[in-house]
């Protein structure tokens, strides 16, 4: 695509401005990351017609609403499970999920576990605030040692999922983690995963800027999404990270990349081969 198509990207060409405006509180992360998959939409030239874009229920969860594309918005905890069947039933189409730390980790946690194995052409954006965002702030999977929330009056005291390293364990063929501040970074790595052939697995570092932010006293909206700058540490990918959101602990970008066996197209010819009847 030559330079002049990819600068002229405007996030109005891509969303149901008919639904705005929209609900996220000001500063909120998930915003930031739906610009980013837009704009890597953008970029890959993609056909809205044949973009599906799939979702569960949270803060998250309402993205979907507002991509001018095929969209469903799921049940909580089971975008993973539509968006495999979708993709099963119509290979032309490039889907995409979004989903949320609870959506994806808590009550669709087997689903993720599954998705990642199978290694179906999908890619699941998992957008890390770190709590139950629309239920009020509820602690969730990724909910940093001793953050208070509604449910961790006292300082949350369990361990949190690293929810790159189980992707990678279960079996994901493509994943990578960044933080909203770095958007075009974000926005690059979205692109990868959508061009990966396989399920690709990106964790989003966003901010709730209003009940997570507040609670836990990490200042104002900016400030909160600039802390993430002191948040990468390179190294740490593999390491005990107990506290991500204190300074120099997140590893970003690609961290793993596997060329295996496409599920959808495996699939397939094991079908073909025993006369049965999938669709192409
Ligand atoms: C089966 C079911 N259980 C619980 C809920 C209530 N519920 C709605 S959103 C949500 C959590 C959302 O958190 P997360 O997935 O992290 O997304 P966020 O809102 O933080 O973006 C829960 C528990 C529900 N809608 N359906
Ligand atoms: S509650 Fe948090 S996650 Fe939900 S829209 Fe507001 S800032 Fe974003």
């Amino acid at each position: 695509m030559d330079q002049r198509v990819k600068d002229d990207f405007d996030i109005r060409d891509y969303l149901r401005l008919d639904r705005m405006p929209h609900f996220l509180c000001p500063g909120c992360g998930h915003g930031i990351a739906l610009r980013a998959l837009l704009w890597a939409i953008h970029e890959l030239g993609l056909d809205k017609d044949q973009l599906a874009v799939v979702s569960g229920i949270g803060c998250s969860g309402r993205l979907s609403a507002y991509v001018d594309a095929n969209t469903y918005h799921t049940t909580h905890g089971r975008p993973l499970a539509f968006a495999t069947g979708l993709k099963l039933a119509r290979p032309d189409l490039t889907v995409i999920v979004i989903t949320g730390d609870g959506d994806s980790l808590a009550i669709g946690g087997n689903h993720l576990i599954h998705a990642c194995r199978r290694n179906l052409d999908l890619t699941c954006l998992m957008l890390n605030n770190e709590v139950y965002g629309m239920t009020g702030g509820q602690a969730s999977p990724t909910t940093s040692a001793e953050r208070y929330t509604t449910t961790t009056p006292l300082g949350n005291h369990e361990p949190r999922f690293d929810a790159c390293k189980l992707a990678e364990a279960a079996g994901a063929s493509f994943v990578g983690r960044e933080v909203t501040l770095q958007l075009p970074a974000l926005k690059n790595l979205v692109r990868e995963g959508i061009a990966h052939a396989g399920f690709s697995f990106i964790e989003v570092i966003s901010d709730c800027t209003e009940i997570y932010g507040r609670k836990n006293e990490l200042g104002s909206s900016p400030e909160m999404v600039l802390r993430q700058k002191h948040d990468v540490r390179p190294e740490s990918y593999g390491n005990q990270v107990e506290r991500p959101f204190r300074p120099g602990h997140w590893q970003t970008g690609i961290l793993a990349r596997d060329a295996r066996p496409e599920y959808g197209a495996a699939w397939r010819a094991h079908c073909e081969q025993h006369g049965g009847g999938a669709r192409r």
